[in-house]
C-alpha cells in the first residue's frame, strides 16, 4: 500500500470508532501511534465544538499526552479519583491483529500503558487498516515485551527456552538503548513458529523481569479495519 492511502484507511478507522463509540462524559483511553492519532485528532474536534461535555482523557505515552494537549484536551491520569480507576472505552491501534481479535501491540513502545488502558476500559476497541490482519501471530511482526533493567540478560536466555530470539530495542539519534516512559527497556522477539497467544502470554509472564508483553489476548471489544475497498468492516467479538 502507498503511504497516503495507508493514511486515509488508518483515518477512516480511526473516524469510525470514535463516531460510534465516544460521547459526553466518557472517561476514554488514547492509545499511541500513527492510527490513534487520527482518533485523538477526531476526539479533539467533536471536544472542541461542545459535543463532549464532562469528557476525560487518559492518554497511553507522552507522544500522545502532548498531542492531547496540544488540542486542549482534558487530560489526566488513571489514579485521577473521577476515573476511579476505571475507563468507558479505550481506542487504540494494533501492529497485527489476528483472526480471533488476538493482537500484537508495543511496535511504538507504549505497551505497558496500553495494556492498563486496555483492560481498565469496559469496551477495548482496536482501529487499524486491513494491512494488520494477519492468519498468525509471532512470525511477521517481533513481539515487544517491556523487561526491567536489571534482568534484561536473564531474559534474553529465558527467551531462547521458549524458541524465541530477543534483540534489545536500540535507540535512533540517541546511543544505547530505548528508554520507555516507564523508565524500563524493549525486548523485541521473534519465534521460529507461530505462537498460541494465550499459552506464550502466560510463560512470559511467569518469567521475572517481564513486566508486560505486547501480546493482547482475549479482550478486545470490536475492531474497526480500514479496507482497500473504501469501507470501514466492523469486526465484533463473537
Ligand atoms: C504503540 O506502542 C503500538 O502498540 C501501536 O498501537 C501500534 O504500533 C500501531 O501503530 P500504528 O497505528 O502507527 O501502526
Amino acid at each position: 500500500l502507498e503511504l497516503d492511502q495507508k493514511a486515509a484507511l488508518k483515518q477512516a478507522s480511526a473516524e469510525a470508532a470514535v463516531k460510534s463509540s465516544v460521547g459526553p462524559g466518557c472517561r476514554l483511553g488514547l492509545g499511541t501511534g500513527s492510527t490513534a492519532a487520527f482518533a485523538i485528532e477526531k476526539v479533539a474536534g467533536l471536544y472542541n465544538s461542545g459535543k463532549l461535555e464532562g469528557l476525560l482523557v487518559f492518554p497511553t505515552s507522552l507522544s500522545t499526552e502532548w498531542a492531547c494537549r496540544r488540542f486542549g484536551l482534558p487530560v489526566t491520569t488513571l489514579n485521577d479519583p473521577k476515573l476511579k480507576g476505571e475507563l468507558d472505552v479505550t481506542i487504540d491501534g494494533a501492529d497485527e491483529i489476528d483472526p480471533n481479535l488476538n493482537l500484537i501491540k508495543g511496535g511504538g513502545g507504549a505497551l505497558l500503558l496500553e495494556k492498563i488502558a486496555a483492560r481498565a476500559a469496559k469496551r477495548f476497541v482496536v482501529i487499524a487498516d486491513e494491512s494488520k490482519l494477519q492468519p498468525h501471530l509471532g512470525t511477521g511482526f517481533p513481539l515487544p515485551l517491556e523487561v526491567a533493567l536489571p534482568a534484561v540478560s536473564y531474559v534474553l536466555q529465558r527467551l531462547e527456552k521458549l524458541g524465541g530470539e530477543g534483540r534489545v530495542r536500540m535507540g535512533v539519534k540517541k546511543a544505547g538503548p530505548v528508554i520507555t516512559d516507564s523508565g524500563n527497556l524493549l525486548v523485541d522477539v521473534t519465534f521460529e513458529k507461530a505462537i498460541d497467544p494465550l499459552e506464550m502470554e502466560s510463560n512470559l509472564l511467569r518469567i521475572p523481569g517481564i513486566l508486560e508483553t505486547g501480546l493482547f489476548v482475549d479482550f478486545v471489544y470490536e475492531a474497526w479495519i480500514g479496507g482497500l475497498d473504501g469501507n470501514v468492516k466492523l469486526i465484533s467479538r463473537t
